[in-house]
């Protein structure tokens, strides 16, 4: 059976200078000859196009139109592209139009994506970086996606893969003749490349959990007494009133979060509950929500209220014998000096949030943090929870493989083992998270 083509709008729809067509499959050809003429297109070559509609001959619009052949095409069969006028009638034509050709169908989510995976243009692994590249909000997002995309985390599980499969032909040797001794070394040479690559394996587990952040974004947290100003400074590092400020102590109660790009990595800052003793319930509620937040955040910013000055607030001076925690007395426009009476805190920086002093340092100090923490590690990122989970499951068949006591049992662990590292990629049947993976695109990728 031949699969329908497909096509869909593959830039945003609405108005814009351009928008571009993808049409993937058997009828693409026809549809390049029966819209513009054109018969015998050269490969990926950019004709200028008059688009005409093929019942009463009527212009649709002009632009360019690209042939791709297969297999070298995105989805490996016959691909068109179409750059037209980004207005909605093209679109809103050029969709009917292509809908009227028998075996033309829209293309479902993507459904592009599913086909060069089908075609083996990409494995897993890319097509997951395909959509973290699309997702991508932040210049360390994309760079990680683009690795991604490369191959090189694709490329990483093949390697530990060939190691099982060559320590699995051992082991068949081994069980086929059973009668004959298996010489011993040669399994003491398979355990220790197995050591070898449990190492491995756990090595990028724990490397790569430490940069999750990429992903999720770096986590801060913003505490100290109410009215010193936490809410202001939120303001401050999003430009924006995400957070209500006023002089009433005990203004903010819930978690109020901003999301920012500083220097191309992800963070999300955390404005919290003042610290206080309270009886209010709600109030209590908040402060609770602030306390777990600051444990769950990679940073804390610990705020004083400069209004107090030289009092230190007791509850957050507190907070500053946790780790990654940075001290900072706002209200400086009030004219004291943070020299004197500081308690010995030397890194205490000193901000007004009022005028947006000393708010540069501010973010110098957060991103000298991120960037420490994202020199750590270089390699591919383990970016979804079914690649850790699948590393882990390998690491366990390893361990219970060096438990086993007969030939077949280990070969067997071995095996599975395999079978892990195949689901990353997608070389073996894991027809279940294909639906999960992708779901995750928008239609016409
Ligand atoms: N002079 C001066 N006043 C400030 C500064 N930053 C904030 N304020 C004032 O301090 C008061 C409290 O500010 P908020 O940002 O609401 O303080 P908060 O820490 O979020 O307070 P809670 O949510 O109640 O815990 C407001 O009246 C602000 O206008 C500053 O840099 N200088
Ligand atoms: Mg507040």
């Amino acid at each position: 059976m031949t699969k329908d083509t497909i096509f869909a709008l593959s830039s945003g729809s609405g108005r814009a200078g351009l928008s571009v067509f993808r049409v993937s499959g058997s009828m693409a050809l026809q549809v390049l000859k029966t819209l513009t003429g054109i018969t015998k297109p050269k490969a990926r070559y950019a004709y200028r196009v008059v688009l005409k509609n093929n019942i009463d001959k009527e212009t649709i619009d002009d632009g360019i139109a690209i042939f791709f052949p297969n297999p070298k095409s995105f989805t490996g069969e016959d691909v068109l592209e179409l750059h037209l006028h980004g207005s909605i009638a093209v679109i809103r034509e050029v969709t009917e139009v292509l809908s009227g050709f028998i075996g033309v169908r829209i293309a479902n989510a993507g459904e592009f994506t599913k086909r060069a995976f089908d075609n083996r243009k990409l494995d897993l692994t890319m097509v997951e970086g395909l959509a973290d590249l699309v997702n991508a909000e932040t210049k360390e997002q994309k760079r990680q996606a683009h690795k991604q995309l490369r191959g090189e985390f694709s490329e990483l599980c093949t390697g530990w893969r060939e190691i099982l499969v060559q320590a699995i032909t051992l082991y068949e040797a081994g069980i086929d003749f059973a009668d004959e001794d298996l010489p011993t070394n040669l399994i003491d040479g398979v355990h220790g490349e197995i050591d070898k690559l449990e190492e491995e394996l756990e090595k990028h587990l724990i490397q790569s959990e430490k940069s999750s952040y990429l992903r999720d974004g770096f986590q801060v947290a913003i505490l100290g007494p109410p009215n010193s100003g936490k809410s202001s400074i939120l303001n401050c590092l999003s430009k924006r009133e995400v957070s209500i400020v006023s002089r009433t102590a005990g203004t903010t109660r819930d978690v109020v979060e901003a999301r920012l790009d500083l220097g191309g990595f992800p963070i999300t800052i955390a404005d919290t509950a003042g610290l206080r003793d309270s009886e209010d319930l709600i109030e209590k509620e908040g402060i609770s929500r602030a306390i777990q937040r600051a444990e769950d955040a990679e940073m804390r910013i610990a705020v004083f209220d400069g209004e107090k000055w030289p009092e230190l607030d007791k509850k957050t001076l507190d907070l500053l014998e946790t780790k990654n925690t940075l001290a900072v007395v706002n209200k400086t426009d009030l004219g004291f000096d943070i020299t004197k009476g500081n308690k010995g805190l030397i890194d205490l920086i000193g901000v007004s949030a009022k005028l947006g002093n000393g708010i540069d340092e501010l973010e110098d100090k957060i991103l000298k943090e991120v960037s420490q923490r994202a020199d750590v590690y270089t390699g591919p990122v383990l970016t979804r929870e079914r690649h850790v989970a699948s590393l882990r499951d390998c690491l366990s068949c390893l361990k219970r493989y060096k438990e086993a006591s007969e030939l077949e049992l280990a070969a067997e662990d071995l095996r599975l083992a395999m079978r892990e590292l195949g689901a990353i990629t997608g070389h073996i049947g894991v027809e279940e998270v294909l639906g999960n993976i992708f779901g995750e695109f928008c239609i016409g990728k």
